[in-house]
C-alpha cells in the first residue's frame, strides 16, 4: 500500500544543512520584525464580478474582493480568522509558504482541515500566527475547505525583498481565475453524484483578471513594471500575453530564474509567475493583456462560453479600451521545465526515497467518478493527521496509524525524496506540495486520449537531467505524461500533495507526507486554536486515523472510499444504466450541458430521449 523505495544514509547533508539553518536563523534575529495584524470575518456579498449578473461571493468583512496581503521579508502575520457563515466550515492556507518548523514557524499554522488542523466552525474564531523569515516573492491565500475558495475565498500574499536582485519602476499583482454560477458546495455535490458519471468537470462561466472581466491596468509611458501573475482559479489553466510589449519571466512559484524572454505564459492553477515588463515610448495606442482558457482541459466548450478574454494596458483613458488580440501558436509557450534557477541551485543528484504516484480516474460502486494515486482515493480520517502524529510518540513514523485511505508515506529527516508522478489520465495535473520547494528534474510531454502513457523509465529518461533545475511547488503533469520531482526532506511537519484542480481535491487526489514526525513531536505545541476548533466541531486531538488511542493499529470506523462497481459491470454499461432509470430532469439537463454524448455516441436511442426530455422542459 505505501508504496516507495528507500536507498541509503544522509548523513552529511544534515550536517550542511544544519550550519544553513543556524545562518538563516542569526538573519532573520538580525532584522526587524514588523507584526501585521488582520482580523477577518468570512462572509457572503452580493457582486457581479464579470458582469453577467449577480452571484453571492465569500468575502471578508462584508467586502469582496478579499485584500492582498503585502509584507517584508522577516515579518510577522496574525490573521484572527472568524467563521461567519451560519452552517460551513472554513479554513485558510498560505499557498506556497514553507511554514518552516526549524525557523520557529509551526505545521498546524498551514491551514488544510483534517491535515494539519480542524475546520473553523461557524462563530469560532482561529488565529494565524506565523513568520517569513526564508522566502521572498509572490504566494496567495485561500481557504482549504473543501472547494471553498471557488467563491472567491482567494487573494495575493506578496513578500517583499530587501535584496530584489531585478531593478524595476512600479509592481503590480493580478490573480486571475474562473468563476462558476452555483455556489461551490452545489457545484461540488453535482460533480461528485452518480448524474456526472463521467466525471466531467464543472465548466465556468467566466475567466476573471483581478476579480473582474474587461480588466483596465495603467501604464506610464518609458518604466519597467514588476508584474506578479497568480492563477488562483480553480479549474483552468490560463494563457497569458501582452499585445505587443515583450515579457521577461524572473520568479516562478517565489523562486527567481534567471530573466528569460517569453512570448506567451502558462499559469496553472496554483502556480505564479512574476514578469518584467518595459513600457513603451508614447502614450498614442492602448494595448490587449489577452489570458485565454486552456480548452485542452474542459470536456465540452458550450457554444456561448468566451475563452478569450480581453483586458487593457491604458497609457492614456482617450485611447479608449484594447481589441482583442492573437497569437500564432499555443505551442509556443515558455516550458518552465527550461527555465533555470537565479540561485543556481544544484541537481539533487540522486535520491534516498522515492515515491510513485500513479494517477488514475475511475468511477467506484456508488456510480461517481473518484481520482486515485495506487488505488487509493484520499478520504479524509476522523482525526486531522498532524494531531494523530503529535499523540502518537514513536508510533508516528508507522505509515499505518494514519488509515489506508489518505497515501500516508513517512519521510525521514534530510533524506533525498524523489517523487514520480505517472499520469495514467487523458487529464492535465497542477500538483502542489506544502511546505516546499521541489526541483522538476524530469517532465515528459502529453500523449493524446486513448494513447498509452508516458510513465517515467529511470534507465532511459525523455531528457537529460536539468544542471540547475526549476524549483517551484506546483508543476503541470501533462496528459498521459509523467513529472519527477525531488525535494531534501528538512522542514518536519505533515504536508499535502494533492492536484490543485480543486475538482480533481475532491475527487480524492491526494496525497499526506509525514515529514520527520518525531522530530516534530519536539517542536510542534497545539495552540488554542486547534483545541478549540477541534472541541467545537466534537473532533478528537489524539489518537490514530478514528481517535483511538488504546489500540493504534485498530482502524475500525474509518472513512473509506466505496467499494468498486460490481464485477462485470463496466463503465459504459453503467452509463447506460443510469440513463435508462434517471428521471431527475434537472440532473439530465446539466449532464447534457456538460456533454456527456460523447460517452455514449453509438447510443442512438439515448440521445433521442434525452433530446425529447429536454425539448419538453
Ligand atoms: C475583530 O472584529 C470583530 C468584529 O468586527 C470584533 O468583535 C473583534 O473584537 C475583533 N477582534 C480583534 C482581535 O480585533
Ligand atoms: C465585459 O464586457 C462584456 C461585453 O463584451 C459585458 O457583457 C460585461 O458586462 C463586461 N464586464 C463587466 C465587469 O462589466
Ligand atoms: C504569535 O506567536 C509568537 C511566537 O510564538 C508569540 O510571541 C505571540 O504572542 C503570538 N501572538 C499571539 C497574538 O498570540
Ligand atoms: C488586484 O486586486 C487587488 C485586490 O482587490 C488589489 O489590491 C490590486 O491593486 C489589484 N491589482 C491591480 C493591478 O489593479
Ligand atoms: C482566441 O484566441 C486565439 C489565439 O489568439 C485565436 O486563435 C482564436 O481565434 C480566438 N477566438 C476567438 C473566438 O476570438
Ligand atoms: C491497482 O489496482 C490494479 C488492479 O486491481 C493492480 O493491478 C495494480 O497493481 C494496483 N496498483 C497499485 C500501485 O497498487
Ligand atoms: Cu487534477
Amino acid at each position: 500500500m505505501f508504496v516507495g523505495t528507500r536507498k541509503d544514509a544522509y548523513g552529511v547533508r544534515s550536517v550542511v544543512r544544519l550550519v544553513f539553518v543556524l545562518l538563516a536563523v542569526l538573519s532573520a534575529f538580525a532584522r526587524a520584525e514588523t507584526t501585521h495584524v488582520f482580523n477577518f470575518t468570512t462572509g457572503w456579498v452580493n457582486v457581479n464580478p464579470d458582469g453577467v449578473g449577480e452571484k453571492k461571493m465569500i468575502g471578508f468583512n462584508g467586502h469582496w474582493p478579499i485584500p492582498d496581503i503585502h509584507v517584508n521579508k522577516g515579518d510577522r502575520i496574525e490573521i484572527y480568522l472568524t467563521n461567519g457563515f451560519d452552517d460551513l466550515p472554513t479554513s485558510l492556507h498560505f499557498h506556497g509558504l514553507f511554514m518552516n518548523t526549524e525557523l520557529g514557524n509551526s505545521n498546524q499554522m498551514d491551514g488544510p482541515e483534517m491535515v494539519t488542523q480542524c475546520p473553523i466552525q461557524p462563530g469560532d474564531t482561529f488565529l494565524y500566527n506565523f513568520t517569513v523569515p526564508d522566502q521572498v516573492g509572490t504566494y496567495w491565500y485561500h481557504s482549504h475547505s473543501g472547494a471553498q475558495y471557488t467563491d472567491g475565498m482567494r487573494g495575493a500574499f506578496v513578500i517583499h525583498d530587501p535584496d530584489m536582485p531585478f531593478d524595476y519602476d512600479e509592481e503590480m499583482t493580478i490573480l486571475v481565475s474562473d468563476l462558476y454560477d452555483k455556489p461551490y458546495y452545489e457545484v461540488a455535490d453535482f460533480f461528485l453524484s452518480q448524474y456526472n458519471p463521467t466525471g466531467a468537470e464543472p465548466i465556468p462561466r467566466n475567466i476573471l483578471f483581478n476579480h473582474t472581466t474587461n480588466n483596465t491596468i495603467h501604464f506610464d509611458t518609458d518604466k519597467t513594471y514588476l508584474i506578479r501573475l497568480i492563477n488562483g482559479g480553480t479549474f483552468v489553466s490560463q494563457y497569458l500575453f501582452i499585445e505587443d510589449h515583450d515579457m521577461t519571466i524572473v520568479e516562478v512559484d517565489g523562486v527567481y530564474v534567471d530573466p528569460t524572454k517569453a512570448k506567451l505564459l502558462y499559469i496553472a492553477a496554483g502556480q505564479r509567475m512574476s514578469i518584467l515588463v518595459k513600457s513603451k515610448h508614447t502614450k498614442s495606442k492602448n494595448f490587449a493583456f489577452m489570458q485565454i482558457m486552456d480548452d485542452e482541459m474542459l470536456d465540452v466548450i458550450p457554444a456561448d462560453l468566451e475563452l478569450n478574454r480581453t483586458n487593457t494596458i491604458s497609457y492614456s483613458s482617450k485611447n479608449g479600451e484594447a481589441k482583442q488580440a492573437y497569437i500564432d501558436s499555443f505551442k509556443h509557450f515558455t516550458n518552465d521545465f527550461h527555465l533555470v534557477t537565479r540561485a543556481k541551485t544544484e541537481l539533487l543528484d540522486t535520491y534516498d526515497y522515492q515515491i510513485k504516484l500513479n494517477v488514475e480516474m475511475e468511477n467506484l460502486g456508488d456510480g461517481v467518478q473518484y481520482a486515485f494515486f495506487n488505488n487509493i482515493t484520499y478520504v479524509a480520517p476522523k482525526v486531522p493527521t498532524l494531531l494523530t502524529a503529535l499523540s502518537a510518540g514513536k508510533l508516528a513514523t508507522n505509515p499505518a496509524i494514519y488509515g489506508d485511505n489518505i497515501n500516508a508515506f513517512v519521510l525521514e529527516y534530510g533524506e533525498v525524496v524523489e517523487i514520480v508522478v505517472n499520469n495514467h489520465d487523458a487529464g492535465k495535473h497542477p500538483f502542489h506540495l506544502h511546505g516546499h520547494v521541489f526541483q522538476v528534474v524530469q517532465k515528459s510531454g502529453g500523449r493524446e486520449d486513448g494513447e498509452d502513457p508516458i510513465d517515467y523509465d529511470e534507465k532511459n529518461p525523455v531528457s537529460a537531467y536539468p544542471e540547475y533545475p526549476v524549483l517551484r511547488d506546483t508543476v503541470v503533469v501533462e496528459s498521459l505524461g509523467h513529472v519527477v520531482l525531488r525535494f531534501q526532506a528538512t522542514n518536519p511537519g505533515i504536508w499535502f500533495f494533492h492536484c490543485h484542480v480543486d475538482w480533481h481535491l475532491e475527487q480524492g487526489l491526494a496525497a499526506v507526507f509525514i515529514e520527520a514526525p518525531l522530530l516534530l513531536q519536539e517542536r510542534e505545541t497545539l495552540t488554542e486554536s486547534v483545541l478549540n476548533t477541534c472541541k467545537s466541531g466534537n473532533i478528537p486531538t489524539k489518537g490514530n486515523a478514528v481517535g483511538n488511542e488504546k489500540d493504534w493499529f485498530n482502524l475500525e470506523g474509518l472513512p473509506r472510499q466505496p467499494a468498486p462497481l460490481p464485477a462485470g459491470f463496466t463503465f459504459k454499461g453503467y452509463v447506460a444504466f443510469f440513463f435508462s432509470t434517471a428521471v431527475g430532469l434537472w440532473g439530465i439537463y446539466t449532464i447534457a450541458q456538460y456533454g456527456l454524448g460523447e460517452v455514449v455516441p453509438d447510443d442512438q436511442e439515448l440521445a433521442a430521449q434525452l433530446k425529447a426530455l429536454l425539448n419538453n422542459k
